[in-house]
């Protein structure tokens, strides 16, 4: 059942080796079950943990084991991390921009205190620790194009002030209690399961729209210009980091990307399967977001450092998009 693949950056493991146990938090979000998949077939089903705070489809729970775990609940993590002997440790859990700001007391209990407690379990039990960041965690007074790894951040949205949050107390604890901390700084993830509360998820949302109606009203202006990747690009790129030889790793946290591209842009590509897509602009409070995020992100360091190079560009990624979307909404 276990079956190993090479990748640039990404590392094998020896034959002898045990795989790891893996276990993902807010699983049932854009990223999970996609991650999950990708991790099993690596190391073998019973070895990635979905869990979440929801009750799984069966489709999903029959995938593989699933459990429930709240984030906030450290005794009750701590129980799962010694039952099931985990290892690693995939923190989904979050709110995104757009909900975050519709609900700031639950976003920092879920964002901040979440963090505090895989932090502090990851340390624990010596446990290998992903989370994820992303372009949110600048500001208007960052560089825009390009935004480079290290430079002023200074978000607006709580989503943005709690990822600098995880990014900082980590990159602590790793240099303070050396633990395997590892953060990638993502930037609009397109996949067909749909995204929530997001500010780049009307790039997901368009390809429904459009294949549906033809039509689609826009929340952000023509001319935004956002980075974003593939969602394959974006499970790969976090298991090359997550396996890459820590000697490899300059630092902890890194920008990836694949490309940037503007809702006008985006709707031009796709007219070439949608030839008379109509699409209107009403921009709504997360233009505001947007106006203050990279246009163009700089992942040189992801890609010099451990190999980071992504595979699919704005012609794949619509065409898989259009293949996928399809047939969930005829
Ligand atoms: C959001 O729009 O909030 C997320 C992100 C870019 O982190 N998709």
């Amino acid at each position: 059942q276990r079956r190993h693949r090479s990748s640039v950056g990404g590392q094998l493991l020896p034959a002898d080796e045990d795989p790891p146990k893996i276990l993902i938090t807010g699983s049932l979000g854009q990223l999970g079950l996609e991650m999950a998949r990708f991790l099993r077939q690596m190391y073998g089903q019973e070895n990635v943990l979905m869990s979440d705070i929801i009750k799984p489809t069966k489709s999903a729970a029959a995938e593989g084991p699933y459990i429930f775990a709240d984030i906030l609940d450290f005794k009750g993590l701590q129980e799962i991390v010694v039952s099931h002997r985990i290892d690693w440790l995939i923190h989904f859990s979050a709110l995104l921009s757009a909900v975050g700001e519709q609900n700031v007391p639950l976003a920092v209990r879920v964002n901040i205190e979440g963090v505090h407690n895989v932090i502090e379990l990851a340390k624990q039990y010596k446990l290998r620790l992903f989370v994820p960041s992303t372009i949110g965690s600048f500001g208007p007074d960052s560089p825009r194009n390009p935004t480079p790894n290290v430079t002023v951040q200074r978000p607006r949205t709580i989503y943005g002030v709690s990822k600098v949050h995880a990014e900082l107390l980590g990159e602590y604890y790793h240099h303070r209690f050396g633990l395997d901390f590892r953060c990638l700084r993502f930037p609009g993830v397109i996949s067909s399961d749909p995204p929530g509360g997001g500010t780049t998820d009307y790039a997901v949302f368009m390809f429904f729209e459009a294949l549906r109606t033809g039509k689609f009203e826009c929340y952000l202006r023509p001319d935004t210009r956002l980075p974003m990747m593939h969602i394959s690009d974006c499970l790969r790129s976090l298991w090359e980091f997550l396996t890459a030889p820590p000697e490899l790793l300059k630092r902890r946290v890194y920008n990836v990307t694949a490309m940037s591209f503007t809702p006008e842009e985006l709707a031009e590509e796709l007219r070439k399967y949608v030839p008379n897509l109509e699409v209107t602009y009403r921009p709504d409070s997360r233009q505001l977001i947007a106006d203050s995020w990279p246009q163009v992100f700089d992942d040189s360091e992801a890609r010099a450092d451990w190999g980071w190079q992504h595979k699919c560009s704005l012609q794949q990624l619509v065409e898989t998009m259009v293949k996928e979307v399809a047939p969930q909404v005829q």
